[in-house]
């Protein structure tokens, strides 16, 4: 296949013009598609400048229970940056000032160029709210003990719904956005555009093999009975990869989350330029240094020390500052309140 062919494949628009969201909840009941002008915005929960993503709180009109919505600025597309793009006669500039040879100005292009990736979460839980809030995080380092005693019954008593990641292996959500699927019960998997993705802007590109054998939590699950699974998610994604986006193994990185955020196994899958969130140290494992672990060391998952990040508002933080195992600081963080309650 041509460059350009791949370029197609990677580049088409999506062809909805409204806010795509899944037909299903988390709970399995079928929500009607939410939109934007119903949203009654509370309170801004997180403004990170950096990643220029905001989510806010709030409720949607003739609605009961919270919405989260987060929006975030898109990256630039480097096939936009031309005439019929940002160039165009549409685009509106102003000038803030002009001075010798510079000049400073705000420009407003059309808005085919213009969109701001949008995610809802309705209706949110309180772990939702604590999950998306700006917050203190701090990094414990979880031994095996600590993981029997205090993180694993954590985990049993309260973790994010499962939903979602079911709809996807059973086939009734997300399936246009399908990359790859393995049907093997046992060692296969489904590739697709990770939520965080708008599965078009190559520059951040981020996908999630979701495996189709139940019942692994996670890394700490992990022993060399699960190989042929890890290499099959490597071998098959990477060479999916190429053929859609045209991007070689050396261009991604390929990683777990220790601790994840959903307790049935998944990889995440990104450009390497890309600046993901969740790709520092504290928190991604490669997939290859995993194998390489594991095939070193059966039980390694089982035996390691393993550090994470916590953060302050989480209930597992009580669990760990109970037990002496981190200390809680004052924070200065603060929320905008956008309406009066
Ligand atoms: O931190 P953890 O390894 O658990 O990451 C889970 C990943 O799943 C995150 O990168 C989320 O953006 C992604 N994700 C979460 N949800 C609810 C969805 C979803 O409904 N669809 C897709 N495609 N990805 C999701």
């Amino acid at each position: 296949m041509s460059d350009a062919a791949h370029q197609n494949d990677v580049l088409e628009p999506p062809s909805s013009k409204k806010i795509k969201i899944d037909q299903q909840n988390e709970n399995g009941v079928s929500v009607k598609q939410l939109e934007l002008k119903d949203f009654i915005a509370e309170k801004v929960i997180k403004n990170n400048t950096n990643t220029k993503t905001v989510c806010i709180e709030g409720k949607f009109r003739d609605k009961t229970g919270v919405a989260l919505v987060v929006l975030e600025k898109n990256a630039f597309k480097e096939e936009e940056l031309n005439d019929t793009g940002y160039f165009c006669p549409e685009t509106v500039q102003e000038t803030y000032f002009q001075n010798d040879i510079y000049g400073n100005y705000v420009c407003f292009p059309k808005s085919a160029v213009n969109g701001v990736k949008t995610t809802i979460i309705y209706p949110a839980t309180e772990k939702h709210i604590v999950k998306y809030s700006q917050q203190e995080v701090h990094i414990v380092v979880e031994t095996p003990e600590l993981y029997e005693k205090l993180t694993l019954p954590h985990i049993e008593k309260e973790q994010f719904n499962l939903q979602w990641v079911y709809n996807i292996l059973e086939g009734k959500t997300e399936q246009d956005r399908i990359v790859h699927n393995n049907p093997c019960e046992q060692d296969g998997f489904v590739l697709l555009p990770d939520l965080k993705w708008d599965g078009v802007t190559k520059e951040t590109l981020y996908l999630l093999a979701i495996v189709r054998r139940r019942g692994i939590k996670s890394l700490r699950d992990l022993n060399a009975s699960h190989l042929p699974l890890l290499k099959r998610v490597r071998d098959e994604g990477k060479k999916k990869i190429l053929e859609k986006y045209n991007l070689p193994e050396s261009q991604l990185r390929i990683y777990f989350h220790y601790q994840p955020s959903f307790y049935h196994l998944h990889i995440h899958f990104t450009y390497l330029r890309h600046e993901a969130p969740g790709i520092y140290a504290e928190k991604a494992h490669l997939l290859s240094t995993v194998i390489n672990n594991i095939e070193m060391m059966n039980n390694y998952y089982q035996k390691a020390s393993l550090p994470f990040t916590i953060k302050q508002m989480d209930n597992i933080f009580k669990v760990y500052e109970t037990n002496g195992c981190v200390q809680r600081i004052d924070s200065n963080i603060e929320n905008t309140e956008l309406i009066d309650k």
